[in-house]
């Protein structure tokens, strides 16, 4: 993370980082994510259901794990959470490089001998014609430990940051995702009940490019504009934290992280600990 960027960053609460992604890894990853996409509607009415602790409903994939939310109906979002289940374009972005380089500067400092940081959510997002983001977080209406933002010794320090990477272009009217920038700082909640995502106070659009990022902490008061186009949003989320943070997956929240033996066969090492942090041995 460069000094401009670092800027941005604690003035904002977020940062659009252009070219994230190479334009071969977002093809790939487009065509990946529509790919999962069929295979998560096509297994929904034979999979378990599952109620998670936050409420929403899920079905579970039988033969790869990951959990799933939604529909493609006009208006709504299919959510897949734990995407990495399914094999196995998507290991690349477990440690990618570029992002790590924004992550290690503002993640809070773990305690000597632990992960510096693990990957604590992981969620493909399609968001159908005429379907919108409800807006969330932003202290202190919603503000809770684990998504604080602190400026400490000249040092950010985030609980829990995401970034969202971006698979095709998204301009104003195709849903965009959208910050009350600065809200990370801000002291009283929002005032107007039940206002539209887009009319919000202090709300801001970011258009995007294909193999764009966004960076946020998780005390950023965020959304997404209604997308008004006939474009399908794809986009990819993945949350970091510190390595006692469990799952934050609304599916499996507050539990261990979800791998499969499958999953952890085909990464490196440093990508495992990023999934599952380290444990006691026995010797
Ligand atoms: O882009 C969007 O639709 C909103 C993103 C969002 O709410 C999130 O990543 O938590």
């Amino acid at each position: 993370m460069n000094e401009t960027q670092r800027y941005l960053f604690d003035l904002q609460g977020f940062l659009h980082v252009p070219g994230l992604l190479t334009p071969d890894e977002t093809r790939r990853t487009l065509d990946a994510t529509r790919e999962l996409e069929v295979h998560a509607l096509a297994c929904h009415d034979r999979s378990p259901k599952w109620k998670s602790v936050w409420g929403p409903e899920y079905w579970r994939s039988e033969p790869h794990g990951y959990f799933a939310h939604g529909s493609n109906e006009r208006g709504q979002t299919l959510m897949v959470e734990d995407f990495w289940l399914y094999p196995a374009a998507f290991d690349f972005l477990i440690g990618h490089p570029a992002t790590t380089a924004l992550i290690d500067p503002i993640l809070a400092p773990a305690a000597p001998g632990t992960t510096a940081y693990s990957i604590n959510n992981s969620e493909v997002r399609i968001r159908y014609p005429g379907n919108q983001t409800g807006m969330h977080m932003g202290f202190p209406a919603n503000g809770a430990p684990k998504y604080r933002y602190a400026f400490h010794e000249n040092r950010i320090t985030c609980m829990m940051v995401r970034m969202i990477y971006f698979l095709h272009d998204v301009g104003p009217e195709q849903g965009v995702t959208c910050f009350v920038p600065g809200s990370h700082l801000a002291h009283l909640p929002m005032p107007v009940a039940g206002c539209p995502v887009e009319r919000e106070p202090g709300v801001v659009g970011i258009p995007v490019k294909a193999g764009d990022g966004i960076l946020f902490t998780e005390a950023c008061r965020h959304g997404g504009f209604p997308n008004n186009s006939e474009q399908t949003r794809y986009t990819l989320h993945v949350g970091y934290g510190p390595p006692f943070l469990p799952s934050q997956n609304i599916s499996t929240m507050d539990e261990p992280p979800q791998v499969t033996d499958a999953l952890l066969a085909r990464l490196t090492e440093t990508q495992r600990r990023l999934l599952v942090p380290r444990r006691r041995e026995r010797i």
